[in-house]
């Protein structure tokens, strides 16, 4: 561990630098490859057969993973969805920015236009970019016109095509933006969203339990949409609302389509993937088919997926020309509204693998999450890294391969780690920095709008800053105490020995040094 490195005297003498020629002579001579991104929602550490598990079959992952390098300490940028893909886009810390936490429906834009991002980036060095799933970035400027054009958006920070939900499964409007424009609306149907006071006369999980494929908490309990009760209410968009049980496949297509579209030239595909976020309703040829309920369903739906993904890319024969990162946006959670059954059926099954807690959480399990990479000849084959990463890092890393530089003031917390995401160093990152928000109630609306909770990552050690007294949100132990907390992770990867009293020193040098970062 170097106390004295900056974050710009880090990214100077990175892990990426010495060795780069090597990689940018190979990538060169085969051209920029394809890259996909395939990001899952709440997807744990110990989900995957490659991770571990045992009470689940996930082959089509576990062959990715075969073909290419798994990571045991990458990490998320965040606990939660919004900030972990806000870092993963811009290469910026979600904590350095303001609001950045989990976002309502009808939230605005969060990257502003003229922002720098990946896309962005990516497109300047030629590259087709494009989006399919979950966005949950933000739209608009304030007022979203659900029922016009939807702007600023994806289109606006770098992607030249857009297939996809404004936020998460659980929240409302549930229909499918393309472009900048609502799937199938009927404009006889307009749409209306409200995240504070009920919009039309449609019925809520609250009035009618009795209509809802499982049960709900009152957070969860609003706008009942295909049997599935929301957080928030809408009205209108009839012909344009999803149904969970085939938007998999419907996103699937999409993903498809663009790949098989752009297959001649260098493309970009962000595929960020609901599964196993809530509520979890599976196509019927997966429910029933894990032994964890719908939870369990869905994991085996995702890995289906990645599988028919990947079979495309080999039917166009340009899977060898694809660079494919697949890994996870935070930890995993087993209640997290729904009435799923996923607490009682877990049996033995850890889906943090070793770690403690998950989504949500400033312990591992919030942000210690699988992460594969693979590039058939490129990236090494059948590995598994101990390289220290970060998702913050794939900015600088991808433009280091498709020879973009980054703009001065821009992806700070970016770090050129190529070599090792291509499994041909194991030296990463000298810290990452873990981050959460503290969930809190208002009236019946729960936000992320509490306490951040900042914790340091180097070597063996890690660092959770002190804050407010122990939390916990749905079962998840958020990891805080009014005092920092010191754990040496090689001993003690489930963070249950707190050493901070008694290593004072180490533990006012991290702290130190976190400090340091939050304000460089
Ligand atoms: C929480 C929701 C949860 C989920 C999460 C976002 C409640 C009680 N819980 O506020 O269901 O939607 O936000 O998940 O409202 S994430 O993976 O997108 O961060
Ligand atoms: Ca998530």
């Amino acid at each position: 561990m170097n106390f004295a490195l900056s974050r710009r005297a880090a990214l100077l003498a990175g892990a990426g630098a010495a060795v780069l020629p090597r990689v940018a002579t190979a990538s060169t001579a085969r051209g920029k490859p394809n890259i996909i991104i395939i990001y899952a929602d709440d997807l744990g550490y110990g989900d995957l057969g490659c991770y571990g598990a045992t009470g689940l079959r996930t082959p089509n992952v576990d062959k990715l993973a075969g073909r290419g390098t798994r990571f045991v300490n990458a990490h998320s940028p965040s606990a939660t969805c919004t900030p972990s893909r806000y870092a993963l886009l811009t290469g910026d810390y979600a904590w350095r920015a303001s609001g950045v936490q989990i976002l309502p429906g009808d939230a605005p834009a969060l990257i502003r236009p003229g922002q720098f991002t990946l896309p962005h980036m990516l497109k300047k060095a030629g590259y087709a970019t494009g989006i399919v799933g979950k966005w949950h970035l933000g739209l608009g400027d304030g007022e979203v016109d659900w029922n016009g054009e939807i702007a600023p958006g994806p289109l606006d920070v770098g992607f030249d095509y857009g297939y996809f939900m404004p936020a998460t499964l659980d929240r409302v409007p549930t229909v499918l933006i393309e472009n900048r424009r609502v799937v199938n609306l009927d404009p006889a149907d307009p749409i209306h969203v409200d995240y504070r006071t009920k919009v039309g006369d449609e019925p809520t999980g609250a009035e009618h339990p009795d209509r809802l494929k499982f049960g709900a908490d009152p957070e969860h309990s609003n706008t009942i949409v295909n049997g599935i009760s929301r957080i928030g209410y809408m009205t209108g968009g009839r012909s344009a609302r999803w149904k969970d049980e085939d938007l998999t496949d419907q996103l699937l297509g999409k993903a498809i389509d663009f790949v098989a579209a752009r297959k001649d030239a260098p493309f970009f595909l962000y595929f960020a993937m609901n599964e196993p976020h809530v509520p979890r309703a599976p196509h019927p040829r997966f429910a029933g088919k894990s032994e964890m309920g719908p939870r369990g369903d869905t994991i085996l739906q995702f890995d289906w997926t990645v599988g028919a993904l990947m079979d495309k890319l080999e039917a166009l024969g340009i899977a060898d020309d694809t660079l494919v990162i697949l890994s996870s946006d935070n930890g995993p959670i087993l209640f997290d509204g729904y009435q799923d059954r996923a607490v009682e059926l877990a049996g033995e099954h850890k889906p943090s693998g070793p770690f403690s807690s998950g989504k949500y959480s400033i312990y591992e399990g919030g942000t210690r999450v699988p992460m594969i990479v693979s590039w058939p000849g490129h990236v090494r084959e059948g590995h598994m890294s101990k390289a220290l990463v970060d998702h913050v890092d794939v900015v600088a890393s991808l433009g280091a391969l498709v020879g973009q530089g980054l703009p001065r003031d821009a992806a700070v917390d970016s770090f050129d780690m190529l070599v090792p995401l291509m499994g041909r160093s194991e030296r990463g990152r000298d810290y990452v920095i873990e981050d959460t928000k503290l969930m809190v109630t208002t009236g019946t609306k729960v936000a992320s709008s509490g306490a951040r909770i900042l914790a340091i990552r180097s070597g063996d050690w890690k660092l959770i800053r002190g804050s407010v007294e122990p939390h916990e949100f749905h079962g998840n132990a958020i990891g805080t105490l009014p005092t920092h907390q010191l754990y040496n992770l090689a001993r003690d990867p489930g963070e249950r020995q707190n050493l901070a009293d008694t290593m004072p020193d180490l533990t006012r040098k991290l702290a130190d040094w976190l400090d340091k970062i939050e304000k460089d």
